[in-house]
């Protein structure tokens, strides 16, 4: 059995933070290897495990560390798989590794998911590999559905211990509630001819600039996208309507500023991978960051640098490139060529 995913720990401090990946990908039945290496302290031997590991056939990376969190930037600079990178909280709550994972220069982003958040950084890598495999994206279901019964079962306990004399329960009748989700596991031939293979969706008008740099770097790739200004809050239906037109797609890239809430909207009705891109609406984005990646359990969403459109259109190449020759190739050359850059 050759590994899919190769966890790197900057510090054998973070295994509490791994282990909740492990559980994940235990129960998914996807093959990982797992290291301890520091960007700081073991700069080599992170650089040749990663060349490696890519070598022979690893399709995602998982950073895991605290403070400075280099590593999963520095495994990014070594490869043209996707990366996420999961921040632990070792000091000032996990916000300096947060930012050090998130904030990447162009072009080599990592798909940041929230603070301790192993479960979430595991999912992620799961729907990565999902995007070309049927059987992952069906265990990806399975998983999904025990959230939702969760929270069913959640709130009958709840509920039912409630006590007081102002409770008064209003008698609202639910249909039975089926988890709703938009995603396809259609696999005919030539089906996906005219499908776009990506979904960007910015909440506005205003974060057409950075939507801007997003498409541009998808043209150049020559990924084929949709694109559609819709805020989940102000359009809450025809919301709904574009997620399910847009069933069909590998993945969705989100664009936001504020409270952000496209991206957790988009990931509550989809199961495929949610890439985020804040925007600096008010406090220079740190908002949209935090609302962005901080998911809960269950509903990762790869958060890229505040204003970097550009890598969130990497990022969807790198992941769409694990099945694709041809544009494996060209993120090879983009990555290669990222000094010209500068
Ligand atoms: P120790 O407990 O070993 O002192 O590590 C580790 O990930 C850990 O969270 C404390 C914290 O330092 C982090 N660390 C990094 C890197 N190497 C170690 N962020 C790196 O290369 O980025």
């Amino acid at each position: 059995m050759k590994p899919k995913i190769m966890i790197l720990l900057g510090s054998a401090s973070d295994f509490k933070i791994a282990e909740k990946s492990l559980e994940i990908l235990e129960q998914l039945e996807l093959a990982y290897d797992i290291r301890v290496a520091s960007a700081h302290r073991t700069h080599e031997k992170v650089k040749q495990i990663v060349i490696e590991s890519t070598h022979q056939g690893v399709e995602v990376f998982i950073g895991i560390a605290g403070l400075s969190a280099h590593l999963p930037g520095m495994i990014a600079a070594n490869t043209h798989r996707p990366v996420v990178g999961v921040p632990v909280d070792v000091k000032l709550g996990g916000m300096d590794a947060l930012f050090a994972s998130s904030q990447m220069p162009f072009p080599a982003p990592v798909a940041t998911v929230g603070i301790d958040r192993g479960d979430n950084g595991a999912l992620l890598a799961a729907q990565i590999i999902g995007i070309h495999d049927e059987t992952v994206r069906n265990r990806i279901s399975k998983l999904r559905e025990s959230y939702y019964k969760k929270v069913q079962r959640d709130e009958s306990q709840l509920v039912g211990n409630v006590e007081g004399d102002y409770y008064a329960p209003n008698k609202i009748e639910l249909p039975k509630i089926e988890k709703k989700v938009f995603h396809s596991l259609k696999t005919e031939e030539g089906a996906d001819k005219e499908i776009p293979l990506v979904a960007v969706i910015p909440g506005s008008y205003s974060d057409m600039k950075i939507a801007k740099k997003t498409t541009m770097f998808l043209d150049r790739m020559g990924i084929s996208y949709d694109m559609n200004i819709i805020s989940p809050i102000r359009y809450p239906e025809r919301f709904e309507d574009y997620m399910e037109r847009m069933n069909e797609v590998k993945l969705f890239i989100a664009i936001s500023g504020l409270s952000a809430h496209v991206t957790g909207a988009v990931v509550a009705l989809s199961e495929k991978p949610v890439i985020g891109v804040p925007c600096p609406m008010r406090m220079g984005g740190l908002d949209a960051l935090l609302s962005m990646v901080n998911m809960p359990p269950g509903v990762p969403v790869g958060t890229v640098g505040v204003g970097n459109g550009g890598n969130a259109a990497v990022l969807a190449a790198e992941m769409l490139g694990i099945e694709n020759k041809d544009l494996e190739d060209r993120v090879k050359r983009l990555k290669s060529r990222s000094a010209d850059f500068n």
